[in-house]
């Protein structure tokens, strides 16, 4: 934990550090001095990293077509300079000798792995052809699209299946970022942005650990930049990250808690009225029925449900409403669970009733750079009512509203046919076996279905399923508007600085695929078409904005004082009229999720420990980089984090392999012990996969922790998030 410090004055400072010098060090500081690399000038490209969510500014030499060197960008204005492992490993992605560099077609049963090369003209043909049958005998709505973790062409995926007229795409959208945008949208009329640029006091933690993750909008840098100034630092995670180990206050919950937790925190600040008296009298409605709703959400009962000590609850409440200005920063974890609704809506309510919302250093709601907007250009208004009243999981009223489909829906449909047939699926960058819950029967609807394409970058597990895999260009090949649709206010240029064989853009495939299938009116002609399009707005052609890199809304604050918020009522709505008039409960409340120690006792007792899932490795991509070496070497194996008490008894040493067993199965991973996590809870990294291991599987189903998870009800109504923070496990040693 300490040495991160050190990586501030490898960035700020002498740039003398070498790669090799770091070979020799610890893993850890190996990876963040690789990020405090100096520049050389060169004949570069400036462009952006994407090997996560993306966004930091990236330099990358070119010498006679091929990349040598891919640098962080100094004058970049978010990252300046940064970059960590996995964006300096972006060359070991571009050139791996296992990319995919043409289409791909089976010609052998399914999961067989015997593959012929094809043409695009062959394979986009082929595939049109069959999409267009599958239309013609089972309706639209039979084939379903599906893309993974946010990159900036999912908008096209949506754009195609709604001019194709389906109203199936899926998506981790269900458990990730969406549920944020979408309650807090009702809530607030926006998402709100932890403005670490405006200075705030106090920074609370929630969920994320962002130093890893650099997620959605954010960028490690920013937040470290942020911590220099020293602010309050509240964190609330049941494992302690580095970011604990430097807070003021350290909340380890016990996993799915968070409603609670936040409900308490509600109920301290209200009752201490600790709250902005006049922002709430104007600005929201319901707040009466709030402060009823969080009553008996007292510390001292919390402190049962949540296990974070009574008194604790209030410092932090405390703290955090009396420091302004004071911003939250929330993770994916407060989504993966059937509270995830009620925890976005109240964290957005502690935001608004202490007065930080839209404020410097606050939670910022920014204005949209001028681009096409991405609700428009999905294209939704092309479906009929009478297809859009087929969207799987349409009960989730919350998820259909942004046309989010969670793919636990889509699997039975599949497998049962309920409530319709699907036959056939095109699943851009999505890795389903790896990344969807239940995961062998993921792979059973797989292998049911008639029909299956897969765009990649590599013969993935999923992929080889396929009936046609295409081969997807890396972030570094491509001409692209990055960050198109966070909410971080701006845009940015990713350039194109290499080619790859036949290797081609997302949006290049979709564009492609779109004018067989008889949609070219929807779309364009070529890519730089596109591109001017979604800059058109802005006055600007593809290549200024390229020249310029950088595009912004200037930054205001409180615009609700000229404008209100972008809600029903102009309010912020503590209470939903959206949701009361779906039909959901309006006020956010806390459920025991179905398999803790409390809700199934008699569960626990075989399994006593409580699971959380996917807390992310700084080296991997969930299911991705496995097969990059200077990767890989960082984190040689899947790893579950455990606490020496509960190991002892059971014989485990540091290292050792386990099983990790739920109702649904068992997986191996190796232990952790570490002092960091709560004795009962374990962690374990999700998506793990071995490239290096025999086809078709790869061993997919040895370590992947979304073989324990369960797609089975009850999901958060609104969204229809499952559970992959709260699970009951036991863990026991390999023998031999
Ligand atoms: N148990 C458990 N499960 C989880 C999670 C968890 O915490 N716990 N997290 C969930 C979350 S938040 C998310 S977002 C999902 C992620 O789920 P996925 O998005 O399915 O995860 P990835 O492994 O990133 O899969 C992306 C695939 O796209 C390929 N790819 C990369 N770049 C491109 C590109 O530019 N174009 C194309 N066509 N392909 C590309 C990669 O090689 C990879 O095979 O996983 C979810 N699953
Ligand atoms: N290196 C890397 N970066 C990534 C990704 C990746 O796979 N690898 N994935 C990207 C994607 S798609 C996403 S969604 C983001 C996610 O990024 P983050 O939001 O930072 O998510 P995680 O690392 O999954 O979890 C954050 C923290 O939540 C804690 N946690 C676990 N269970 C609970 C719980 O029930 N409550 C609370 N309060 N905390 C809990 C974990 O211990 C962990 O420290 O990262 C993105 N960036
Ligand atoms: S944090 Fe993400 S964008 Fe930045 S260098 Fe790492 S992988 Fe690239
Ligand atoms: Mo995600």
């Amino acid at each position: 934990n300490e040495l991160a410090a050190i990586m501030f004055a490898g960035v700020n400072g002498s740039g003398k550090t070498t790669l090799f010098d770091c070979f020799i060090i610890d893993q850890l500081w190996y990876a963040l001095m690789r990020g405090a690399l100096c520049l050389t000038p060169s004949f570069t490209v400036k462009s952006v990293c994407r090997m996560c969510h993306g966004g930091c500014g990236a330099l990358i030499r070119v010498e006679d077509g091929k990349a040598l060197k891919v640098e962080g960008d100094l004058s970049h204005p978010v990252s300046r300079g940064y970059l960590c492992a996995k964006g300096l490993a972006s060359l070991e992605l571009a050139y791996h000798p296992d990319r995919l560099r043409y289409p791909l077609r089976r010609v052998s049963g399914r999961g067989e792995g015997k593959w012929l090369r094809t043409s695009w003209e062959e394979a986009l043909d082929g595939i049109a052809h069959r999409l267009l049958e599958i239309k013609e005998c089972h309706g639209a709505e039979a084939v379903v699209l599906a893309h993974g973790t946010n990159r900036e062409y999912l908008h096209m995926v949506y754009r195609l299946a709604h001019a194709f007229g389906t109203p199936n795409v899926t998506s981790p959208g269900y458990v990730c970022y969406y549920p944020r945008v979408a309650g807090s949208t009702i809530t607030c009329g926006g998402l709100p942005i932890a403005d670490y640029d405006g200075n705030p006091r106090c920074v609370m933690v929630w969920g994320c650990n962002p130093i890893y993750t650099s997620p959605d909008e954010y960028c490690a840098a920013q937040v470290l930049r942020a911590l220099e100034k020293r602010p309050h630092l509240i964190v609330i995670d049941p494992r302690k990250i580095w970011l604990a180990s430097k807070a003021d206050l350290w909340l380890q919950l016990r996993p799915g808690t968070d409603a609670a937790l936040a409900l308490s925190m509600l109920n301290v600040i209200i009752e201490e009225e600790l709250y902005d008296r006049e922002f709430v009298e104007k600005w929201t409605i319901g707040f009466d029925k709030l402060a009823d709703r969080v009553k008996p959400y007292t510390p001292a009962k919390v402190e049962d449900i949540a296990w974070v000590p009574a008194e604790k609850i209030r410092e932090a409440s405390r703290l955090y409403a009396s420091t302004k200005p004071a911003c939250i920063h929330w993770g994916v974890k407060i989504e993966q669970n059937l509270n995830c609704t009620s925890t976005v809506r109240a964290l957005v309510s502690l935001m608004a009733i202490t007065g930080n919302l839209d404020v410097a250093g606050g939670n910022m709601l920014h204005s949209p750079p001028p681009v096409a907007r991405f609700t428009e250009f999905m294209l939704a208004h092309a479906l009929s009512e009478q297809q859009r009243r087929k969207r799987l999981g349409g009960e989730h009223k919350l998820a259909a509203m942004g046309s989010v489909v969670p793919p636990m829906h889509v699997v039975k449909a599949i497998l049962t046919g309920d409530p319709y047939p699907v036959k056939a699926m095109v699943a851009i960058g999505t890795n389903p076996l790896l990344t969807w819950p239940n995961s062998k029967l993921v792979k059973e609807a797989l292998l049911k279905l008639d029909f299956l394409v897969v765009v990649d970058l590599f013969m993935t597990p999923t992929a080889e399923l396929a009936d046609y895999v295409l081969p997807a260009a890396s972030w570094l090949e491509i001409d692209d508007v990055a960050f198109y649709f966070f909410r971080s206010g701006y845009v940015m240029a990713r350039r194109k600085a290499i080619e790859l064989e036949e290797c081609w853009s997302d949006h290049k495939i979709v564009i492609e695929l779109a004018k067989r299938l008889g949609l070219r009116q929807a779309f364009w002609d070529n890519v730089e078409e596109y591109l001017n399009y979604i800059l058109s707005p802005s006055g600007m052609k593809w290549s200024e904005f390229a020249e310029a890199g950088f595009l912004q809304t200037p930054l205001r604050y409180k615009k609700y004082e000229k404008e209100g918020f972008k809600t029903p009522s102009g309010r912020v709505e503590l209470y939903s009229s959206i949701l009361e008039s779906w039909g959901f409960d309006p006020l956010p409340s806390y459920v025991e999720p179905p398999e803790t120690p409390y809700s199934r006792p008699d569960l626990a007792e075989k399994y006593p420990l409580i699971l959380t899932t996917g807390a992310r490795s700084p080296y991997f991509f969930h299911s991705e980089y496995r097969q990059l070496p200077s990767l890989r070497k960082l984190q040689p194996d899947p790893q579950l984090e455990i606490h020496p008490e509960a190991t002892t008894a059971l014989g485990i040493e540091d290292g050792d392999w386990v099983w990790i067993e739920t109702p649904r199965g068992r997986i191996m991973q190796r232990a952790k012990l570490t002092q960091d996590i709560h004795p009962k809870v374990v962690s374990s990294q999700h998506a793990w996969w071995f490239p290096e291991e025999p086809r078709p599987e790869h061993g997919c189903f040895k370590s992947n922790v979304d073989v324990l998870t369960s797609s089975d009800p009850p999901f958060d109504p609104c969204v229809g998030a499952s559970i992959l923070n709260s699970l009951l496990c036991k863990v026991y040693k390999v023998e031999g």
